[in-house]
């Protein structure tokens, strides 16, 4: 940092640089803002500070600025049929922190998004229930309510790179999950409304919840998990879910594969077994090596992915100052750890967590480097609480074999090239 430069920076800034300087501390940060001479923004007095911005009114809700239009959802067209049917990701290369705007969340639907009013939303339950009820929304509201902040992710997110390296960008091989903060009802809370209570030793019950949409999206969750932490949400990141999600009211099944996540809920069946639908048997069980199938692997286990730097997020500089990030998370509880290697997994160091893990919630990491300019195989590894550790591809290929499709949380590597640039690469 030269004299010259520092004349540019407020005084609190030129404060915080002497001060970190002294201390040692930000030498890396000091390098990374070069002020250029001459720089026409510093120097020239700029439009937006001689007229006037918009009003207030201007944007009752508002977007995101026009310059950030490439923090999209997208899809993989070739991935499914028609866009009714179908998914796309969540721009999390582009992302930072944990939360997941519901704007660009991304969503699956097996028949489409439907738009069903508050006023004619009603949810029953039924079945070995001592009173079946029918709720109305207002009803709902009425409830104690909880906050909890969950990620949801589809058991077939990464599931095209089972055979090999498929898509190139973290939002297509890890964007089927967001993560939000869900306001709801304990579904417990409901079930005891019913009467659950009278319906005598529950251990061996299940509730098979249903959507209103066409496809009904219905599955049996065993009675030990609805009577623990699933939630009947009405409310995402503190506002109303989006019709994409299931509004007005969802299921928030914390921790299981987002199947279970019933949107635009309607039924709650308690029966005395699962029902083997088909979205529990033919679909999202797992197809093993020998062609036989398991199935209930409801938990999505220990998983992360560097998001930056990525194929869809480059590096733009050259050597020096490097940020390193990414997420992580386990439906079996919260992330202890994250390692970083750089190396392709010789060498592993350990990430900073940006807050320490929460459960069944995204977890941000970061690595700070000094990136000398050279090529990089970049990967990431979790560990949860449990002390599983995220296992890499062959590991998880000697078990599973290659015919899956669902529930493949290997270690992702990005090679990094010394132009800054990242491709989707697999190394045994
Ligand atoms: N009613 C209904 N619920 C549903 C679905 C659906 O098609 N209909 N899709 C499921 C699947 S496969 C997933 S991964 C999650 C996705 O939730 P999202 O669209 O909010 O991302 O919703 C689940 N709930
Ligand atoms: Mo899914």
């Amino acid at each position: 940092m030269s004299n010259e430069d520092d004349t540019a920076l407020t005084p609190s800034r030129r404060a915080f640089l002497k001060g970190s300087a002294a201390a040692g501390g930000a030498l890396m940060a000091a390098g990374a803002a070069q002020a250029q001479e001459a720089d026409p923004l510093i120097t020239e007095v700029q439009d937006w500070a001689t007229g006037l911005g918009d009003g207030v009114d201007a944007t009752p809700y508002g977007l995101p600025i026009e310059y950030e239009d490439d923090v999209v959802r997208r899809n993989v067209p070739w991935l499914t049929a028609d866009p009714i049917s179908s998914i796309n990701f969540t721009p999390i290369h582009a992302l930072d922190g944990t939360i997941t705007p519901q704007g660009c969340a991304f969503e699956r639907h097996h028949s489409g998004a439907i738009s069903m009013r508050k006023e004619d939303f009603r949810l029953m339950i039924n079945g070995l229930v001592d009173k079946p009820l029918v709720f109305t929304y207002a009803d709902l509201e009425r409830f104690p309510r909880e906050n909890h902040v969950y990620f949801c992710e589809c058991a077939a997110n990464t599931g095209m790179e089972w055979a090999g390296a498929q898509l190139n960008g973290a939002q297509f091989t890890h964007g089927m999950i967001h993560n939000m903060e869900y306001t709801g009802v304990p579904l417990r809370t409901l079930l005891q409304e019913a009467g659950l209570d009278a319906v005598g030793e529950l251990s061996d019950k299940w509730v098979y919840v249903e959507g209103a949409d066409a496809s009904s999206n219905g599955r049996s969750i065993p009675m030990e998990k609805a009577l623990d932490d699933v939630l009947v949400a009405f409310k995402a990141n503190g506002e109303a879910l989006r019709m994409e999600h299931g509004y007005p009211v969802r299921l928030v099944v914390p921790g299981w594969e987002g199947n279970m996540w019933v949107k635009w809920l309607r039924r709650i069946e308690v029966t005395d077994q699962a029902v083997e639908s088909r979205e529990e048997t033919s679909k999202y069980t797992d197809t093993l090596a020998d062609g036989t199938s398991r199935k209930w692997t409801w938990v999505m286990d220990a998983k992360s992915v560097v998001t930056s730097p990525s194929p869809q997020s480059p590096i733009t500089h050259g050597q020096g100052p490097l940020v390193i990030t990414g997420l992580a998370w386990s439906g079996n509880g919260a992330i202890t750890g994250v390692d970083v290697t750089t190396d392709g997994g010789m060498t592993w160091q350990k990430a900073r967590l940006a807050k320490p893990g929460e459960k069944m919630a995204l977890t941000r990491f970061y690595l700070d480097i000094d990136w000398d300019g050279s090529e990089m195989l970049l990967q990431s590894r979790a560990h949860d609480e449990t002390g599983y550790v995220q296992p890499t591809k062959t590991q998880l290929r000697e078990v599973r074999g290659e015919n899956s499709v669902y529930h493949n949380n290997c270690i992702q590597t990005w090679h990094v090239k010394e132009n800054g640039e990242a491709e989707n690469v697999e190394i045994s």
